[in-house]
C-alpha cells in the first residue's frame, strides 16, 4: 500500500515533540500526556502489524498511566490471550517509538519485512482508556495510527485496564469465555459472585458491607455500574468517584494507602474494623484496610490477598480429594512475614521473582493452581487445564458440592491479569464462606513494619540486580554496604532497584520495629545518594 499520504498527514498531526529516549518498560510507555501522542499514533500502528502478524487475532491497547499522577499518561499492548506484549515487540516497540518522523515509513517497513507481515491481511485492534482528561485525545491519536495502515480499530471508551484484556480474550478464545462486551463483563463476573453468595449475605463475623475508594479513577465508574446489577448481593459505598474536585489517585487510591501506609484522605468517619479497599487509577490493584478500635490504621496487601486466596483454594482442593499442585509467586516487595506464613503454615511452595506483572504470571503457569500477588495489589489466579478440567469433572460427579464452588471460583477469577474488581470480590466471597471479618483475616500473621523510599538520581540505570532484584550487582560495592547496614537490625532486610516506570532508585527496608525500619531505610537512601 502507498503509505505516504498517512505518514504525511502523521507528521502533520503527531509530530514527535522530545527527542529523549523512552523505553517499553513494565507499565508500557509512559510520560508527561503532552509528549504521547506521536507515541500513541505509532502504537496504533504497531499493534495493527501485530494483530496481523498474530493472524488478524484482536490485540489491545490500553491507555493508562494507572496509579501516576493526573498529567502522566501511558498506553500498553496487550496480546491475543489477554497476556503482556510478548518481550521481542517490546523492543520493536521501543525503537519504532524513538526514530524521528522522518525515518518513521523506513522503521515501519523494517518491522513488515523482519517479520514477514502480510500488510494487506485482515487485522482489529482494541482500545480502551482510564479518565484522565487527555486521554480521548490520546485515543484519537492511537485509532489514526490503527487508520493509516487500513487497519480497524473497535473503541470501548472508558474502561479498566483488565476490562480490557478480558474483552481481547474473549474475543480471540472460541470456547465460551464471555461476550468481549461491558455487559458481558458484569455479566461474568456478577453470575459466580451471586451464585457463590448463594443467599447467604452474612455469615459469622462477615458483614455484608464495604466501603470502595475508588481513587477518581476508572474504578469508581465501573464499581457503580457493578453495584446497580448486583442488587445488594454485596452493599458497597463508594468513595473518591472522580466527580468534583478529586484528581486521579491525590491522595487515594491503592498505591497511596499502601505507600502512605495511611488512609486515603477523604476517607469519612466510619466504625472501628470496617472492612475498606482501595483500587488505583486504571483498576488492576486492589488493597484493603481498616481502622483498629485505638484508631490505628492496619493495612491488608497483596500479600495479605494471596495467602487468604492460597490458604482457601488449598482447603477447597483437599476438600474435593482433588491432586492439584498450588504454589505462590511473590517479588522483594513481600513482607518477610508473608513469606515466612506461607512456608510455615500453609506449607505451599513460593517463589519469587522480578518486579511487574508479566514475570509473576510466567512462574505461575508453572502449577496447576497458580497464585501470585504483589505486595501493592496487582495479581491473580492462574489455573492450568488439567486443574480446570479436573475441577470440571468433579462437579459433573454431583456428589461433591464443594467442585461447584471450586468451578464458580474459576468464574469468578479474571486469569488475564490483576483485576481490582474480579479480586475484591474474591476477597469478599472467601471471607464470607470463612465467616471473618477483617480482624480475623489480619491475625493470621503480623507483618514486619516497612518502608519504601524514592531516590531521585542522575541516571537510575547505574544500578543493576540480580536474583529477583533482591541483590545489586551494580555499582560495584554497593550491596557489600547494603549488607552491613542491615545486619544491625534485628530482622532486617533491604534492597534498591531502578523504577520501571519512573526515574528514581526505589528503597525498601523492613525490620523488627518501625523505628529499625525508618533507620534501616534511610541508611540504605544514604548509600543511593
Ligand atoms: C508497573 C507494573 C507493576 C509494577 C510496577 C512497578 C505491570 C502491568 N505493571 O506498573 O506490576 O508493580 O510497574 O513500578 O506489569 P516501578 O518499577 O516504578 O517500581
Ligand atoms: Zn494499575
Amino acid at each position: 500500500i502507498n503509505l505516504r499520504t498517512a505518514y504525511a498527514f502523521s507528521r502533520e498531526m503527531y509530530p514527535k515533540l522530545s527527542t529523549e529516549h523512552i523505553q517499553y518498560g513494565t507499565g508500557g510507555f509512559r510520560g508527561k500526556a503532552e509528549f504521547l501522542d506521536s507515541v500513541m499514533f505509532r502504537m496504533g500502528v504497531l499493534a495493527t502489524l501485530r494483530s496481523r502478524f498474530r493472524s488478524g487475532a484482536a490485540i489491545g491497547v490500553m491507555i493508562t498511566a494507572s496509579h501516576n499522577p493526573e498529567p502522566d499518561n501511558g498506553v500498553k499492548l496487550v496480546d491475543p490471550k489477554g497476556e503482556m506484549l510478548e518481550a521481542s515487540w517490546e523492543s520493536i516497540a521501543t525503537d519504532l517509538v524513538n526514530v524521528s518522523d522522518q525515518e518513521l515509513e523506513q522503521q515501519v517497513a523494517k518491522i513488515i519485512k523482519d517479520n514477514n507481515i502480510d500488510i494487506t491481511s485482515s487485522s482489529i485492534v482494541y482500545v480502551g482508556m482510564d479518565n484522565r482528561y487527555h486521554s480521548p485525545r490520546l485515543l484519537k491519536a492511537v485509532a489514526d495510527g490503527v487508520i493509516a495502515l487500513k487497519g480497524n480499530v473497535r473503541e470501548y471508551g472508558i474502561v479498566t485496564t483488565p476490562m480490557l484484556h478480558y474483552f481481547v480474550v474473549s474475543a480471540n478464545t472460541k470456547e465460551a469465555y464471555g461476550k468481549p462486551m461491558e455487559e458481558g463483563y458484569y455479566d461474568k463476573l456478577i453470575t459466580a459472585f451471586k451464585t457463590l453468595r448463594n443467599d447467604q449475605l452474612e455469615n459469622g463475623n462477615y458483614k455484608n458491607n464495604l466501603i470502595f475508594d475508588g481513587a477518581n479513577g476508572v474504578g469508581a465508574r465501573k464499581m457503580l455500574q457493578f453495584i446497580k446489577r448486583m442488587q445488594n448481593s454485596l452493599q458497597v459505598t463508594v468513595i473518591n468517584q472522580g466527580i468534583g474536585q478529586g484528581k486521579i489517585n491525590e491522595d487515594c487510591g491503592a498505591d497511596y494507602v499502601k505507600v502512605q501506609q495511611r488512609p486515603p484522605k477523604s476517607m469519612p468517619e466510619v466504625e472501628p474494623y470496617t472492612r475498606c479497599c482501595s483500587v488505583d487509577g486504571d483498576a488492576d490493584r486492589v488493597v484493603y484496610f481498616f481502622s483498629n478500635d485505638k484508631g490505628e490504621f492496619q493495612l491488608l496487601d497483596g500479600d495479605r490477598i494471596a495467602t487468604l486466596v492460597a490458604g482457601y483454594l488449598m482447603d477447597l482442593a483437599k476438600k474435593c480429594q482433588l491432586d492439584l499442585r498450588l504454589g505462590l509467586v511473590q517479588t522483594a516487595y513481600a513482607n518477610g512475614a508473608s513469606t515466612d506464613y506461607i512456608v510455615n503454615e500453609l506449607k505451599v511452595p513460593v517463589s519469587c521473582v522480578p518486579t511487574g506483572v508479566k514475570h509473576l504470571h510466567h512462574k505461575a503457569l508453572e502449577y496447576d493452581i497458580g497464585v501470585y500477588f504483589e505486595a501493592n495489589g496487582h495479581g491473580t489466579v492462574v489455573f492450568s487445564d488439567h486443574a480446570k478440567s479436573t475441577v470440571a469433572e468433579a462437579a459433573k460427579a454431583g456428589d461433591k458440592p464443594d467442585a461447584k464452588i471450586f468451578l464458580k471460583i474459576i468464574d469468578l477469577i479474571n486469569e488475564t491479569v490483576g483485576d481490582a474488581i474480579s479480586d475484591m470480590l474474591l476477597v469478599e466471597t472467601i471471607l464470607n464462606h470463612k465467616g471473618w471479618d477483617v480482624k480475623d483475616w489480619i491475625s493470621t500473621y503480623t507483618d514486619l513494619p516497612n518502608q519504601q523510599l524514592k531516590i531521585k538520581v542522575q541516571d537510575r540505570n547505574v544500578i543493576a540486580t540480580t536474583d529477583a532484584e533482591r541483590v545489586c550487582v551494580k555499582p560495584e560495592g554497593l550491596q557489600f554496604e547494603i549488607n552491613k547496614a542491615v545486619s544491625n537490625y534485628k530482622r532486617g532486610r533491604a534492597f534498591v532497584r531502578p523504577s520501571g516506570t519512573e526515574d528514581v532508585v526505589r528503597v525498601y527496608a523492613e525490620a523488627n520495629t518501625k523505628e529499625d525500619t525508618v533507620s534501616l531505610a534511610h541508611e540504605i537512601g544514604i548509600l543511593v545518594q
